[in-house]
Formats: C-alpha cells, sequence, structure tokens
C-alpha cells in the first residue's frame, strides 16, 4: 500500500514510519509512506504557505497554490490516489473505516494547520476523516493516527489473528490478557488459562469480552450479533451470577 502525507511538519509526521510493527512493515516493503513538505511547493523566497482570511476574522488560512502544485506534481509521479484530508467535520474513524481505507492501493492525507485550507482545496479531496470531537492544532496527529489504524489492516502488517481478537473487530471488546509469573503480590492468573484446555480457554475470554462490553461500552453490547460461543458463554456467565447471588 501507498500513503502520501503533505505538511508543513514533515520532520514531525517522519516518526510514523520509526517505531513498532509500522517500522517493520515499511522495512518489508508492505506500506511505502512517503511524506511530502508542502513548502518545497510554494514559489517565493520565504515560502509562504498561510494568507489572511477573505472577509477578515482572527487566524490564517492556508493558501491554495502550493496545494495545486503539489497535486500536479503528486498525480505525475503517482497516479490518482483516494485523498483523505483531516478535520473535525470529517466521517469519524473507526476500525470498520480504517478496514475500509486499507483496501485501498493508494492514499494521501492532506494535514491542515491555522484555521484551516482555503475552500478550493476540497476540489482534490474525496473524503473528510475526524479522529474524534476535539480542537487539534494541525492535522498532523490524525494522519499519524490514520496510518497507524489503517497499517494493522494492510495484510501481513499483524497477525491477522490478532486484527480479529482485537477490541472493536466484532462489536466486543479485548479479553484480558496475562503472562508469566503466575502469580504477583498474591495477584494470581486465572486458572483456566494455564489448563490447557482450548475450548474452556475460548469459552473464559468470549465471557469476558461479554462482561467487559456489557460494563464498559453498553452501546457495542446492543450492536453485536451473537454468536454460537456468545450464546454458551452468556448462558454460562448467567449461571455463573445466579449461583453466586444464591
Ligand atoms: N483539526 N480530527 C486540522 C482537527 C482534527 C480532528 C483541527 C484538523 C485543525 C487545521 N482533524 N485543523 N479532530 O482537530 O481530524
Amino acid at each position: 500500500m501507498r500513503v502520501g502525507v503533505v505538511t508543513i511538519f514533515p520532520d514531525f509526521v517522519k516518526v510514523i514510519k520509526d517505531y513498532g510493527v509500522i517500522a517493520q512493515a515499511v522495512e518489508n516493503g508492505l506500506i511505502d509512506i512517503e511524506i511530502f513538505n508542502l513548502r518545497d511547493f510554494t514559489t517565493d523566497k520565504h515560502k509562504v504557505v498561510d494568507d489572511y482570511p477573505y472577509g477578515g476574522g482572527p487566524g490564517m488560512v492556508m493558501k491554495p497554490e502550493p496545494f495545486f502544485r503539489f497535486f500536479e506534481f503528486y498525480s505525475q509521479k503517482y497516479g490518482k490516489p483516494y485523498v483523505l484530508l483531516t478535520s473535525p467535520q470529517g466521517r469519524r474513524l473507526t476500525n470498520n473505516f480504517a478496514q475500509e481505507l486499507a483496501s485501498k492501493e493508494h492514499i494521501l492525507i492532506i494535514c491542515g494547520r491555522y484555521e484551516g485550507i482555503d475552500e478550493r482545496v476540497s476540489h482534490f479531496v474525496d473524503e473528510e476523516v475526524s479522529i474524534g470531537d476535539y480542537v487539534l492544532t494541525g492535522g498532523e496527529l490524525p494522519a499519524m493516527v490514520v496510518i497507524d489504524a489503517v497499517s494493522r489492516f494492510v495484510p501481513g502488517v499483524v497477525e491477522e489473528e490478532s486484527v480479529k481478537n482485537d477490541s472493536f473487530y466484532n462489536d466486543l471488546l479485548d479479553h484480558p490478557h496475562y503472562t508469566r509469573p503466575r502469580e504477583i503480590e498474591g495477584l494470581k492468573v486465572p486458572e483456566v488459562l494455564v489448563s490447557g484446555n482450548h475450548e474452556e480457554v475460548e469459552l473464559w475470554r468470549r465471557k469476558e469480552s461479554l462482561k467487559k462490553t456489557m460494563l464498559k461500552r453498553p452501546d457495542l453490547f446492543i450492536k453485536h450479533t451473537f454468536d454460537e460461543l456468545d450464546k454458551k458463554a452468556l448462558i454460562s456467565l448467567f449461571r455463573e451470577l445466579m449461583s453466586n447471588a444464591q
């Protein structure tokens, strides 16, 4: 998958390529992330990228010309990408949206600063994306969040099983995880996890997922479609609770 980013802070965004599974994926050629400095697409001596808003008001607006020049250069070089603009007005990023984006072979993320970008730049934009209802100082962090969430769905970046077990993948939160030692300061690993009984482990994990989702995210729980293991887990969970209550 090819990912382009255009920003006035390329050094800030670059670190997304340097850590963890994304760094490995870049090294293995699974994702090609290329970051461009918008100032390289200015023509004036001072490399100005902002200007005063028509109609007045506070703050500055990003000038359209450097973006137009950048798109001309970029699409000449790489063909037409699916263009994303980070914005609080955009479609909220979810795991499903991330998965949808991962199926595109080529995306380009535009990072805004200041009050925003001249509206005419939206001529090139396929979709606006928001990472949540709060206002940031720029689109760089959202771009990095999008790249991170999308990368996990690019085949080979993380184990497929791991993606499927994660929170949100099937509208449920992830189950708790444990590793060695068996006991620390009196806190023990649940017995079933060391039992070696794979079926029992699966049932326990699903019960914990359902319990956690019901308590912490009832909105997700309500939307969930229950498969056979869910039903078995819920019945077992209910029985447990009833027998504790007796
Ligand atoms: N921005 N999700 C860029 C955001 C934002 C968000 C505010 C985008 C500033 C210039 N982007 N402008 N939330 O807060 O994506």
